[in-house]
């Protein structure tokens, strides 16, 4: 094979300088290896680095679209930083360890969610290093597809990079380095014997992709849900067989009671407005509550909590429902900052939860994609909390312990008067991800609910059935 000189001169000089090593060495697990590799060295020589940044952008980063760098600490920080200014795009720094005081912020610099961001890093043994960066940033709402690297090892490094959705681009690799200093006299071919049994055995273990939440049975997702009331309702969906919130829309406590009774072994969760109802009393609450027990039902009070937190901390607590004593989770939005979810914190220790809102079915609602993405960072740094995302799209977030709540669903696509846009169980839940559906006025208003309350259910529990068989991919 053929290598352009300037990668071969490259290679010569990192053998020179000793930031690659042949012999007997230990590494820090105690793993004997032929080959060291310490490229902490080229510090101590501009010419190296200086050579390294051009054939990084050269070689692997001319047909990559990126917004920021981020070197992976700390030996490929300086490169980042060469890169950065080469290019003109900002960069960003991931703390190894996070502040213990002030912001706790483990990335720095400027950037907003959506952005996309590039890894720059030395050597790839198993890419744990590499992922751990990529977490973080992904943690902040940046998209992270690529890294590129001096080195790969070839010790699985890459495939493990890959499986976690990052493309790996490299100068060397571990054969193209020894190939080319074999070639130019610089190691014996007995060294280069070695080197590649020393691969052959020694390969890293395998990093396991992140669960894909779409094709995980709730059963499964119970076990990795933070949040106690997400366990529980994943729980009540894979033992009830039913992934159907009713939306008792109704102002009549007699009328929502009556409904339950009849439809409440078909539903996994009750969404209620309390502040619709004409006669609500502490009495309703305690017979409701009974409903939840006896058919194994969950209560959301769908108040949309949008205020600062010291007064949705009153809305939740006080006042004529004292939500908080008896709805098992809340929804809310993001729009007023952390704040709402510190007043939203489990009263008395008890499990509770909240449904923040990323998305609205409503046609015309302002929430553009940038709000919907930090609305889910937002909700990352209260996982004991958040019992998942009121959301009409499957991207709006990935992790399996969360629940996606979509509401906007009838059996036929339509639209109301005042601008609700309704999709089929089908759609919402092959294409949107919804792992819980909100049905209002289709069960509601049917003449009759109870056949209706079935017919959903049925529909809607075949439509999950389908999606974690796995027969969409
Ligand atoms: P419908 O009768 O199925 O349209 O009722 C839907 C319910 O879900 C209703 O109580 C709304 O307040 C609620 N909802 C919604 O429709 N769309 C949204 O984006 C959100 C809540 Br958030």
């Amino acid at each position: 094979m053929a290598y352009d000189s300037k990668l071969v001169e490259l290679a010569i000089k990192l053998f020179s300088i000793d930031a690659v090593k042949f012999g007997e060495f230990t590494t820090k697990s105690g793993i004997k290896t032929p080959v060291y590799f310490d490229l902490r060295v080229i510090v101590s020589y501009p010419d190296v680095m200086e050579s390294i940044s051009n054939l990084l952008l050269d070689v692997t980063m001319k047909d990559l679209k990126y917004d920021h760098v981020c070197g992976v600490p700390y030996t490929a920080l300086p490169i980042a930083t060469i890169l950065s200014v080469l290019t003109k795009k900002s960069m960003l720094m991931r703390r190894k360890e996070t502040k213990a005081y002030g912001t706790k912020k483990s990335i720095e610099g400027h950037y907003k969610a959506g952005q996309t961001c590039l890894i720059v890093e030395d050597v790839v043994t198993s890419g744990s290093s590499v992922l751990e960066t990529v977490r973080d940033l992904r943690k902040e709402g940046l998209l992270v597809t690529d890294t590129v690297i001096i080195l790969d090892r070839e010790q699985g490094g890459s495939k493990n990079l890959d499986s976690n959705e990052v493309q790996v681009k490299s100068l060397f690799t571990m054969s193209s380095l020894i190939d080319i200093l074999v070639k130019n006299g610089k190691i014996t071919e007995e060294t280069v014997i070695k080197v590649k049994n020393y691969l052959k055995e020694t390969q890293a273990p395998v990093i396991e992709k992140p669960l894909n939440r779409i094709l995980l049975p709730y059963e499964k997702r119970a076990e990795l849900a933070k949040n106690g009331i997400a366990k529980q309702l994943f729980t009540i969906m894979a033992t009830k067989k039913t992934n159907l919130c009713l939306s008792v829309d109704l102002t009549s406590t007699t009328k929502i009671l009556d409904l339950l009774e009849q439809v409440g072994e078909h539903v996994c969760l009750v969404k209620t407005h309390a502040d619709i109802i004409e006669d609500y009393t502490d009495d309703f609450i305690k017979r409701i509550k009974q409903l939840a027990d006896r058919f194994n039902f969950l209560l959301l009070e769908d108040r949309k909590y949008a205020d600062i937190g010291h007064t949705v901390s009153l809305q939740y607590t006080k006042g004529l429902y004292k939500v908080g004593d008896w709805a098992d989770c809340v929804t809310a939005h993001s729009l007023p900052g952390e704040g709402i979810l510190k007043a939203l914190n489990a009263p008395n220790g008890c499990d509770r939860g909240v449904f923040l809102l990323a998305e609205m079915s409503s046609e015309g609602n302002l929430i553009t994609p940038d709000y919907k993405e930090a609305t889910v960072v937002m909700a990352s740094k209260y996982p004991e909390l958040i019992t998942g995302f009121v959301c009409q799209n499957i991207d709006t977030f990935k992790d399996p312990g969360l629940i996606q709540l979509t509401p906007g669903v009838q059996l036929e696509s339509s639209k109301d008067d005042l601008g609700q846009v309704y999709n089929t169980p089908e759609k919402v839940i092959l294409e949107k991800g919804a792992d819980v559906i909100v049905v209002g006025r289709g069960i509601v208003a049917a003449k009759s609910p109870v056949t209706q309350a079935v017919l959903y259910k049925d529909t809607l529990w075949k439509c999950y059935l389908k999606r974690v068989s796995g027969k969409l991919e």
